[in-house]
């Protein structure tokens, strides 16, 4: 039986185990990437490992994310970073480069390798045919470390394009249509394949379009095949040398195939507040809009970026539409500022902002109050823009750029602007913002440390009664921004838990953080797919700091849950999804014998308040038993 594509990568990488869905492996990770916002954790838990030189190909160290210097604490937070990577031998990209994901596909992404990042949307490596996943940044400072990371083996879903996209129908559509078909926790468990002729039509830059947003349908990575379409990106960024092709085996087995057929795909929209409440435009109608963000690390590269400015030229934005551009990388803004194209852009009286995540993350261009705000970034939950009463559509850059002149939701193909084809552009090596480790630096270099830089919490062993009050009760597809909320406010805090305790589910129940200071340990009661979106390890070590000891839902996010267990939180799923209404906020809980149950893999939780027992399944690997019982990863690796 032939295979898919993800798991021959595996298996060129493959450390110890077999590769079969469900099975834990350990497989070589040759690059890793941080970003600042999740980085000074990582760089925490790497010098806690008391490691030298790390023991990967390749791992670079970004800034994209805390990018306002409104105080000390970011501009700390960089010069931390940049002294640990010097340190080990880590590549350090300076702020002002551009956004990771995008930095590392033009400068890194090698076909057929494996990249770790502790970023969600790692991912979007998969339109080079790499095997590149998103992780908690505790996994990525042991990858760095040792160079191997364990991974239960998905299952992969293969998804066959066929025919060729429509004018104004583009990658961000395919990946809205997939979304709206799979739904946000549609990818759990899986890896996403994508075969077929119509692959052949999407460039390397479409298809880490796409690749990125599987992040949004839960998948475990997404990978399309390296073909002559990889070979031209990486000849146009001066790497032809890295090329090599590969695609699955000629009837790979898959665990079930999903049929796109490009040409009958429309422009699309994400509605408020999921990406996967998604309707064509000409459905949704032509509603008034506010605001135009165009940018992110899903679609700010080269050819998005001039495919806006083409639309743009000789135009004015709507005079109610605020439209603000934050391109990719820097190389991309310097060639649109060489061949014109940014003139065109400004031109229109569009606002251009530095090369890096910004609105994204609510960093900055926070829509006003009720406003609908059209984005061309990857997620759309509740308030994640900073303004909670705002409505955020995600859209394709030629449907926010043509609706940025209408002043409406627009489908492009109805307004007579014209779309040109964009031509293929070569790029030269600009590494002005690339600081280099040397051996010197490795050594010579001292660690700098800002006094908002706190340590991170540690659990303890797993005691063999552990009580619980509930401290709150959640529904369906919480995210790890409502748990753990990122904007302008609290970004500049993340190497300092004790001060985002305080906020802790703040814009679902500002009681939680006090309620659980109250009380001698805590239990949150979710729905399905608990934990989904960002993979901020913050969101279980804030909890941890919260003295939170268990989390009982329906199902878990991967990363999410992973990030529970290297804290030596236990992320429990309810056995029978109805014995969910068997706990309720205050509701007193123990789990007996705690030791012995997670050994056996599966826990009862006793409620006291009701005098009901429910069962809960761990789905624990050994390796996972061995963290729970040592009180998280960290905990484990120093007893080895
Ligand atoms: C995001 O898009 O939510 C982030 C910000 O990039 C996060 C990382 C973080 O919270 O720092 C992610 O996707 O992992
Ligand atoms: Fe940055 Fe947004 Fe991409 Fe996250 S999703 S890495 S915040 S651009």
């Amino acid at each position: 039986m032939g295979k898919p594509l993800s798991y021959k990568i595996l298996e060129t990488h493959l450390v110890s185990g077999e590769v079969a869905p469900g099975n834990e492996v350990q497989i070589k990770i040759d690059q890793t990437l941080t970003q600042d916002s999740t980085g000074t954790m990582v760089y925490l838990q790497l010098e806690a490992m008391d490691i030298g030189k790390v023991k990967t190909e390749l791992s670079v160290a970004y800034i994209d994310h805390n990018m306002l210097q409104t105080g000390f604490e970011n501009a700390d937070d960089h010069a931390f970073i940049k002294s640990v990577a010097q340190r080990h031998g880590v590549v350090f990209s300076k702020p002002g480069n551009g956004i990771c994901h995008q930095l590392h596909l033009e400068n890194y992404g090698i076909p057929g390798k494996t990249l770790l990042g502790s970023d969600s949307h790692t991912p979007t490596g998969g339109g080079l045919g790499m095997i590149a996943i998103g992780a908690g940044g505790l996994d990525v400072a042991v990858a760095m470390a040792k160079g191997t990371y364990s991974v239960t083996v998905p299952q992969v879903l293969n998804v066959r394009l066929s025919g060729e996209l429509g004018p104004w129908v583009s990658a961000k559509d395919v990946i809205l249509h997939v979304l709206k078909r799979l739904t946000v926790k549609g990818g759990v468990g899986k890896i996403i394949e994508y075969t077929g002729d119509g692959v052949k039509k999407l460039s390397v830059t479409d298809r880490a379009t796409i690749a990125n947003m599987g992040a949004e349908l839960g998948a475990t990575t997404s990978i399309f095949p390296s073909d002559e379409n990889t070979l031209a990106y990486l000849r146009s960024q001066g790497r032809e040398q890295d090329y090599s092709p590969l695609c699955a085996d000629v009837g790979a087995a898959y665990c079930g195939v999903l049929e796109v057929d490009l040409s009958t795909l429309a422009p699309l929209a994400a509605m408020p507040h999921s990406p996967d409440n998604v309707d064509t435009v000409k459905n949704i109608g032509s509603i008034k809009i506010d605001q135009v963000a165009i940018g992110s690390c899903t679609n700010s590269s080269y050819t998005d970026l001039m495919k806006v400015a083409a639309i743009l030229k000789g135009k004015k934005v709507h005079p109610n539409v605020s439209l603000v551009i934050s391109p990719g990388s820097a190389r991309t803004l310097s060639k649109l500022a060489e061949n014109g194209a940014l003139a065109d852009i400004i031109n229109s009286g569009a606002r251009i902002i530095e090369n890096a995540c910004g609105p994204c993350i609510g960093m900055g261009q926070s829509p006003k109050s009720g406003a609908v705000s059209l984005r061309t970034f990857n997620r759309n939950f509740k308030g994640r823009s900073g303004t909670q009463d705002a409505g955020v559509y995600l859209v394709s850059p030629e449907t926010a750029a043509v609706s940025a002149i209408c002043g409406h939701l627009a489908d492009g193909s109805d307004t007579g602007v014209a779309l040109p084809e964009i031509p293929s552009e070569t790029f030269a090596k600009n590494d002005s913002f690339i600081v280099y480790p040397s051996d010197a630096d490795m050594q010579s270099t001292g660690v700098v440390m800002g006094p908002n830089i706190k340590p991170f919490p540690r659990n303890s062993r797993l005691a063999d009664e552990v009580a619980a009050s509930v401290a709150l009760c959640l529904g369906d597809n919480v995210t790890t921004d409502d748990i753990m909320p990122s904007d302008s406010r609290l970004l500049p805090y993340r190497s300092n838990i004790p001060y985002l305790s305080d906020f802790c589910f703040e814009k679902i129940d500002s009681g939680f953080a006090k309620r659980c200071r109250e009380i001698d340990g805590c239990a949150i009661v979710g729905g399905e797919n608990y934990g989904q979106g960002s993979s901020r390890e913050h969101a279980a070590l804030v909890p941890l700091y919260l003295k939170v000891k268990f989390v009982l839902a329906k199902s878990f996010a991967r990363i999410h849950r992973s990030n529970l267990i290297n804290s030596g939180i236990l992320p429990l799923v309810f056995e029978h999804p109805a014995d969910r209404s068997e706990f309720q906020m205050g509701h007193d809980l123990v789990i007996e014998n705690a030791v012995s149950q997670v050994k056996n893999k599966t826990v009862t939780v006793k409620n006291k308040t009701t005098g009901k027992s429910c069962t809960f399944l761990t789905h624990f690997s050994d390796l996972e038993v061995l963290m729970i019982l040592h009180g998280g990863k960290i905990n484990y690796i120093k007893s080895e």
